[in-house]
Parts: structure tokens; C-alpha cells; sequence
């Protein structure tokens, strides 16, 4: 009977922690933040990616301020903005292309841009870190194609 018990105490204990870790996985109320964030007053940062980099070597945010991050392909071959830690630190709004329209996600891992591509990222930082971004494409990243996106 009392190891019954246990074994439930210790199932629920585990459903528990599951449930904590789910929570810290993404932002969850992104929605109030992004909607309580002041976007008449949003900041626009510029990565320029290319064989191989992100232009700069680290890009620095302040939490609760609203940004559009243009991601603009000026390279020779298509490049990815993998971030999958970054991505769940801050409120995602949306991500927009220019030309063929916006797609609205809580949250992503990762970003491709064609040969000539622009993505917009309208986002709040949330959670205040050090996150990596690379390239996920053949070699890119041992050629240098890394960086880091801070939230202070
Ligand atoms: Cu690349």
C-alpha cells in the first residue's frame, strides 16, 4: 500500500516538473506582451547575412522594447538564422516578408533567406541571456557564420 502511494507521489511529482518545464520552454503570455508593448516607438535592427556572417558579431537588446529585426540575405547563397534559445526568450509577434506577406507564430527555431531574401522579426525580449545564432547549412558555421544575440 505504501509503495502504491509512492509511486503515485512520485508520478505526480514527475508530471509535475514536466509541467514547470513546459512553462519555461517558450514565452506562454506572449500574446499581453506583444499586445502591452509600445510599437509606435519600435527600434529597427539591421543583420546583413553573407558568406559567412551575420555582419556583426553580437546584437544587443533591451527587454520590454519592441523591435523589428530585418534579416537581409545580400549574399551569394541562402543562409539560415537558427536561434532555437533566442526564439523562446523573447514575445514573438510576427514575421513578416515584404512581398508575399506575414506569418503570425507564437514562436520559431529557426529562419531561411533565399538569395536576395528579407524576413522581417517583430519580437519583445523577454529573458535576459546570451543566445547563439548560426547557420545550419553544409559548413557555414565552421566558416564563421555564428554569432550572438544578447538580452540585457
Ligand atoms: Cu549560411
Amino acid at each position: 500500500m505504501q509503495r502504491i502511494f509512492s509511486i503515485v507521489i512520485t508520478g505526480l511529482l514527475v508530471s509535475f516538473a514536466a509541467a514547470i518545464y513546459a512553462a519555461e520552454d517558450y514565452i506562454t503570455n506572449a500574446g499581453e506582451i506583444v499586445k502591452s508593448a509600445d510599437w509606435e516607438n519600435m527600434e529597427t535592427v539591421t543583420v546583413n547575412l553573407d558568406e559567412y556572417s551575420y555582419g556583426t558579431e553580437s546584437f544587443v537588446f533591451k527587454v520590454g522594447q519592441a523591435y523589428k529585426l530585418q534579416l537581409k540575405n545580400e549574399g551569394d547563397k541562402k543562409h539560415y538564422f537558427t536561434a532555437p534559445e533566442f526564439y523562446k526568450a523573447i514575445a514573438t509577434r510576427k514575421v513578416q516578408s515584404n512581398k508575399d506577406g506575414e506569418i503570425k507564430a507564437p514562436y520559431f527555431t529557426a529562419l531561411e533567406l533565399m538569395v536576395n531574401g528579407q524576413l522581417d522579426l517583430y519580437f519583445v525580449p523577454v529573458t535576459r541571456g546570451e543566445y547563439p545564432v548560426y547557420c545550419t547549412i553544409d559548413d557555414h558555421r565552421a566558416e564563421g557564420m555564428e554569432g550572438r544575440l544578447i538580452i540585457r
